[in-house]
């Protein structure tokens, strides 16, 4: 299997000390604007780009990958919320499980729907433990996928759910608290869970400010995902200080050589 778009990641985290990951998800926000910003987003220090969401409603889905494509030298990443969100202009796809639902639907049934357009399209596919954990509100991923997150005082049991995914031979863990969520995954979980396994740890939803994004590296997480704070007009400086957040190692290499 490819591993390219993988090690990638993987180096700049090494390198950065976290990563910066943009979300576009094609049904929010003002599309042409996110566009844009997309265009800026590597010299802002961007790792990578995410698209997707829990319930397409768009028709022109791929034209919209085709355009965000054209626009960047980014990998483009896939973060699909089921089967029809598999495109062919993407580098790479986040093949997710929802391991913390027992809806079968989400568990394989997707995936097995999507698996032969990921092979036809020649993706890069990054088996991946999606979790979702309890956020103060009810998101659109907890409505659509018809399962509960995970309560945000249980650490122990997010750590069982992460281990298993490490366990099945899964190379990512993603703590979800929903987009727009109320409250980010919390720091004590996050501590928890990369204290328990040995692969790289995703944290999104609810990341409304650079410093909450870099509490979540320092706590362990090896992304961070931001969607929902670059849907309303972002800027080319408000991306750079999330991306800043996210790379400690930068920082401090930048303060040091001055
Ligand atoms: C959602 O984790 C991502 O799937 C990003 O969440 O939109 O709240 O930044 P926000």
């Amino acid at each position: 299997m490819k591993d390219a778009i993988y090690n990638r990641l993987c180096e700049s985290v090494t390198q950065r000390g976290g990563g910066f990951l943009l979300l576009v998800d094609p049904d929010r926000g003002e599309l042409a604007e996110i566009l844009a910003l997309t265009e800026q987003a590597e010299s802002a220090g961007v790792d990578a780009i995410l698209v997707g969401t829990s319930f397409l409603m768009r028709p022109d889905f791929h034209d919209t990958m085709k355009e965000l494509k054209a626009l960047t030298s980014l990998p483009v990443v896939l973060f699909p919320g089921g089967a029809s969100q598999v495109s062919p202009e993407a580098d790479a796809i986040l093949f997710m499980s929802l391991i913390s639902g027992r809806n079968p639907n989400y568990l394989i049934e997707e995936q097995v729907k999507g698996a032969p357009f990921v092979k036809a399209y020649d993706l890069e596919a990054i088996p991946t433990g999606y979790m979702l954990i309890e956020s103060g509100s009810y998101t659109s991923v907890e409505f659509v996928s018809g399962s509960r997150p995970i309560p945000r005082n249980k650490s122990d049991l997010a750590c069982a759910h992460a281990l298993a995914a490490q366990y099945l031979g899964m190379k990512m863990v993603y703590l979800e608290a929903g987009s727009g969520a109320n409250h980010s995954v919390p720091d004590d979980m996050i501590q928890q869970v990369s204290s328990a396994i040995e692969i790289p740890l995703i944290v999104g939803g609810g990341i409304v400010a650079p410093d909450e994004a870099a509490q979540k590296i320092s706590a362990g997480a090896s992304f961070v995902v931001v969607g929902t704070r670059f849907e309303s007009p972002g800027s080319f400086e408000k991306l750079k200080e999330y991306a800043d957040a996210c790379h400690p190692k930068l920082v401090v290499e930048s303060s040091t050589s001055v």
